[in-house]
């Protein structure tokens, strides 16, 4: 197993990033870059290989490659952001994957944005948010089918993506802020809820054996050492201003 980790560096512009649920507030460009530097380094420490997309300066939001991208193991699908300004961000991110997967395309009227995407083994739990419409979850629905996903649509609230709320940290683990959507859908797989005064805690980046989070949020941080879980906490502050989470900064999959 080989384990390849696409990222892309922080674009100058990131302080006219989109943004849903938080104020704008000015991003230190040097601070956000060092912090990016430090979750590159981690992920190569975890034994991933970096593949670094070229800088896109006139991209803001060019950095959270995970939107453009859901990576499965037979297949890749270039999505169709939900913030129209991301849309040409899909470009050099397909060009890499095309080298290591067969593509699809999600086409109008459809999107998806990658942070909405959730797999568990051959489940895709897909956020209905924002960014993500019906339309798109019915093209990717049908394009995984064959390969044998069951997609399951969540819908969510009060964050930007269905992963700013739930995400792997365990091959049958889940760690979940369930004020943020429809629980329901998880009733067949472990959950490891958030503490409470940390809501925006859900998101967290499985990599090998490791679970990285921000740490911003050191209470759930003992909620999963609890459990048995090594973790990594990160600065990354200046990411989350721009609503950065710690699975948006890379696409990862096993070749
Ligand atoms: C956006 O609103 O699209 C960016 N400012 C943040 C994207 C974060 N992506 C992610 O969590 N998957």
């Amino acid at each position: 197993m080989f384990l390849i980790a696409i990222t892309r560096p922080v674009s100058s512009s990131i302080d006219y990033c989109e943004l849903s649920q938080l104020k704008r507030q000015k991003i230190d460009i040097d601070v956000a870059r060092e912090q990016h530097h430090q979750y590159e380094e981690t992920l190569q420490d975890l034994g991933a290989e970096l593949h670094r997309l070229p800088l896109e300066e006139r991209m803001p939001d060019s950095v959270f490659v995970e939107d453009t991208a859901i990576v499965l193991d037979e297949l890749a699908i270039i999505t169709r952001p939900g913030a129209e300004p991301r849309r040409l961000e899909t470009k050099s991110v397909a060009k890499i994957l095309s080298s290591y997967k067969r593509l699809y395309y999600i086409q109008v009227p459809g999107t998806i944005d990658g942070g909405d995407v959730l797999q568990v083994d051959k489940t895709l739990y897909i956020g209905i948010s924002n960014r993500t419409n019906e339309a798109g979850i019915k093209q990717l629905e049908k394009v995984v089918q064959p390969f044998g996903y069951v997609c399951k649509a969540v819908k969510v609230r009060d964050c930007l993506h269905l992963k700013s709320a739930v995400s792997l940290v365990h091959h049958d683990a889940l760690l979940i802020n369930r004020d943020l959507l429809d629980s329901s859908q998880f009733s067949d797989i472990n959950l490891i809820d958030v503490d409470l005064s940390e809501p925006r805690a859900g998101n967290a980046l499985l990599v090998g054996d490791t679970v990285i989070i921000p740490e911003a949020f050191p209470k759930t941080r003992e909620r999963l050492e609890k459990r048995g879980i090594k973790v990594k906490a990160l600065d990354v502050s200046e990411l989350a201003k721009a609503e950065g989470g710690v699975t948006c900064c890379s696409v990862i999959f096993e070749i």
